[in-house]
């Protein structure tokens, strides 16, 4: 068994776990901030048999676009931005995904 810890753009959120709830996928959707932009973005817990993990890669780098993210307004004042990020455009995803080996899983 895999966990799969998949970083994804609020943006494409929804959308990807629909499709991955769709396809009878089990997840858990954590609310995150990317330590270097400080901006929110989604993290997806999902539990799955080795056999499925292509499935729900697949499916989260299709629904997860690259984004430029731009940090030259004044949006980024108070922000607490990391030194490297002001005044830049930032490239951000698609996604960042993890794969875990999991010894197993038992529910109560
Ligand atoms: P952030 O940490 O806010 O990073 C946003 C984007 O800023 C990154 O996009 C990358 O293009 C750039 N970036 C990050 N750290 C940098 C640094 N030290 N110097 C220069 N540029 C930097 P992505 O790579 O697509 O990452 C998107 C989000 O995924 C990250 O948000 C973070 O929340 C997560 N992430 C990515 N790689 C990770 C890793 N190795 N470990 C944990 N989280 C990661």
């Amino acid at each position: 068994m895999k966990l799969l810890i998949a970083i994804v753009n609020n943006d494409d959120s929804a959308v990807v776990a629909s499709a991955l709830t769709k396809e009878n996928f089990t997840v858990t959707k954590l609310s995150t901030t990317g330590g270097f932009l400080m901006v929110g973005n989604t993290t997806f817990l999902i539990g799955t048999e080795d056999e499925r993990v292509s499935e729900a890669k697949e499916i989260i780098k299709k629904y997860s676009k690259t984004r430029t993210h731009s940090t030259q307004t004044t949006d980024s004042l108070g922000r607490g931005f990391a030194d490297g990020a002001l005044g830049n455009d930032v490239t951000v995803g698609g996604a960042t995904v993890f794969l875990v080996n999991v010894e197993g899983m038992e529910k109560y």
